[in-house]
């Protein structure tokens, strides 16, 4: 299914790559091909067909080194278009690789394929790789390993084994006919049966006892943990039973090492750990629960807990059934005190040069909204209405007919406009109890932003309680970001301009904004073409809670968006 080629001078002539300063000489190419595909498979009871890669759920795993240039076929033998993004790759001058149906391509459809192509440039970590269209993620996703360069090592003792945890979110039905069913009916989609572990739900639910995943360890040795939040639609607590986890890095960067007892994660955020068997050898559950952070009453969400099993090498033969695995302690579902004293804790392993002075000072209002039921319709959204998101009252728009990023390169006019307003059109009390009903409507629109090349951007995004506040995972594509400082109700720069972190902010590629919170960002706008910026809770941008940076190319050859690929699929 792979194969490896050592670059070589001829090889890198022959694929026409544009230059050789961007490959060591020890970057491979790596080729893949991922057959979309319908696959049966038979969870909490229920047998039903899921759409996976190379009929695999989780899909393969993709392990390269920072260097290395990877190339997948896409190949879409399934009955939804499809596309997939390559989560947190930066994608330097490489938009057309990034993903996002009809933001940079159009979707793959049945019967279609696409080559994406792309190399990874100065990131080591966990990383992962998802589709973007539709709600197909639900069972499209795997994890993307970025090792360092040959010869380079991890910036901690080297683990003894490296664990992918890939924590997702299940549905016992078709989650493309939840989302539709949700799109026209205007109200909440379901919520979901189960959580997952690398694709199993684990002990605590039905029909799950026998599969549940269980990761072998041996006493004394530390194992470098790579845990993913690949859940659809909830930000999720971990904890293992009896054991502290030492962050070692989030969304491919490094932090500063911190001992926890538990971790959050966002739908998009990654979290590597190392983990020291120092236990009395037995089985301890790895258990993933929700962080449920809205500040309304009575909203329904899946309160069920998967587990996995660290299960010690006794050298014995267990007996059957094996002896019950110890529980941890998880935080209540609603503990956003918590999450907010775990995320304070992720830094930067050293200090960093923080980019300043600041060219585009940017305030975002990220948060819900209600649409008027057409005319002589019935709608499930609060007193018949159709729910929605926006941001700074925008609620996006994906174009249909191309991709924005097309558009954009081909010049063609009508697609988008890029007058997405740089702060709220009505600044208001963003996290009171009683925002006016008169400003929960959003206006629905194509709207980009436009940043020059090489421009600082510090990005305040602010949460707001329209319907209810709720802690809405940001995620940007084709940047990293520093995370200055996050806090609650409004933010408000004469006073906490001063509790920016401007010596070691943690670099990711997803934010958390706090419930009726804030948070602040700031990247150098370096990397050219169309940029999706969205919550990364899928039942939010469905609504419309995104919008997208055109950043323009610079002066120099390296500094422009690269030609789109020869099979870039048409919509
Ligand atoms: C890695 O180290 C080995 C042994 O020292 C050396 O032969 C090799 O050239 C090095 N590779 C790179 C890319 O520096
Ligand atoms: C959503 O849930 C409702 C109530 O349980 C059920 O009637 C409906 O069939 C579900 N829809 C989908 C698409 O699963
Ligand atoms: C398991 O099945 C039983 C019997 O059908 C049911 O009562 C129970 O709610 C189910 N438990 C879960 C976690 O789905
Ligand atoms: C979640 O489920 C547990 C039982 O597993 C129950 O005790 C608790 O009340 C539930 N919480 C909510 C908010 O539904
Ligand atoms: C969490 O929810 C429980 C009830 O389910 C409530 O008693 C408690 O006050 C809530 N805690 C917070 C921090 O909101
Ligand atoms: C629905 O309408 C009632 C009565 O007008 C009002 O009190 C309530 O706030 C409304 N709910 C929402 C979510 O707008
Ligand atoms: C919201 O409540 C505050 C404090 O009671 C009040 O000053 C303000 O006018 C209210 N705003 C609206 C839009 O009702
Ligand atoms: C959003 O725009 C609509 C239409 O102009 C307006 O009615 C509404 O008050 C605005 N809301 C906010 C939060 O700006
Ligand atoms: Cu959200």
């Amino acid at each position: 299914m792979e194969c490896f080629a050592k670059i070589n001078l001829l090889l890198t002539f022959l694929l026409g790559l544009n230059s050789l300063l961007f490959y060591g000489i020890d970057a491979e190419v790596q080729h893949h091909e991922f057959v979309v595909q319908e696959t049966p498979v038979k969870r909490l009871c229920v047998a039903h067909n899921i759409i996976t890669v190379n009929g695999q759920f989780p899909g393969p795993t993709i392990e390269v080194k920072n260097g290395d240039t990877i190339i997948i076929n896409v190949v879409n033998q399934a009955k939804y278009s499809v596309t997939i993004h390559w989560h947190g790759v930066r994608q330097l001058r490489t938009a057309w690789a990034d993903g996002p149906e009809f933001v940079t391509q159009c979707p793959i459809k049945p019967g279609g394929s696409y080559r994406y192509r792309f190399t990874i440039e100065g990131q080591e970590g966990t990383l992962w790789w998802h589709a973007h269209s539709s709600w197909l993620r639900a069972t499209v996703y795997g994890a993307l390993i970025i090792r360092p360069k040959e010869n380079a090592s991890y910036p901690f003792a080297m683990p003894k084994r490296e664990i992918p945890l890939i924590l997702g979110e299940w549905w016992d039905r078709n989650p493309v006919d939840v989302v539709r069913e949700a799109t026209r009916t205007g109200g909440s989609p379901n919520i979901s049966d189960a959580f997952t572990i690398n694709g199993q739900p684990g002990d605590l639910y039905n029909c799950s006892y026998k599969e549940t995943t269980v990761i072998p360890v041996k006493a004394g040795e530390t194992n470098l943990l790579r845990f993913i939040n690949a859940a659809l639609n909830t930000e999720l607590f971990v904890a293992i039973a009896n054991h502290k986890m030492t962050v070692v890095a989030t969304d491919a960067s490094y932090t500063k090492p911190f001992t926890t007892s538990v971790l959050m994660l966002a739908p998009g955020q990654t979290t590597d750990v190392l983990v020291t068997m120092d236990q009395p050898l037995s089985r301890y559950y790895i258990a993933a629960r929700a962080y449920a952070s809205t500040s309304a009453k009575n909203v329904a969400f899946d309160n069920t807990t998967t587990t996995a099993i660290l299960e010690y090498d006794c050298g014995c033969t267990r007996p059957a059934p094996p002896p019950q695995p110890i529980f941890p302690a998880l935080p209540a579902y609603n503990d956003t005190a918590a999450v907010s004293a775990f995320n304070a804790a992720i830094k930067s392993p050293s200090s960093v040069e923080v980019p300043g002075p600041v060219d585009e000072n940017l305030f975002f209002t990220v948060g819900l909204g209600l649409l008027d039921c057409p005319k002589g319709k019935t709608c499930d959204g609060p007193n018949n209405t159709r729910l929605a998101a926006s941001m700074n009252n925008v609620s996006f728009v994906f174009p249909e007919v191309t991709s924005l990023l097309q558009a954009h390169y081909q010049r063609l006019p009508g697609v988008f406009t890029t007058d997405f307003p740089a702060v709220p059109p009505v600044p208001f009390d963003y996290t009171a109890e009683n925002v006016s009903s008169s400003l929960s409507q959003p206006v629905k629109a194509t709207k980009l932003y436009k940043l020059k090349y090489n421009s600082v951007v510090q990005l305040v995004l602010q949460g707001t309680s329209i319907v209810t506040g709720e802690n809405h995972p940001i995620h940007v594509h084709g940047y990293d970001f520093y995370i200055l400082a996050e806090g609650f109700g409004n933010f408000n720069p004469a006073k906490d301009n001063a509790k920016f972190n401007l010596v070691d902010p943690p670099m990711r590629n997803t934010v958390g904004v706090p419930v009726n919170g804030w948070a602040v960002i700031r990247f150098v706008a370096n990397n050219p073409g169309i940029w999706l910026i969205h919550c990364h809770l899928d039942a939010h941008i469905t609504w419309g809670l995104a919008m997208a940076f055109l950043v323009e190319n610079g002066e120099e050859e390296l500094q422009s968006l690269e030609s789109p690929p020869p099979d870039l699929p048409a919509c």
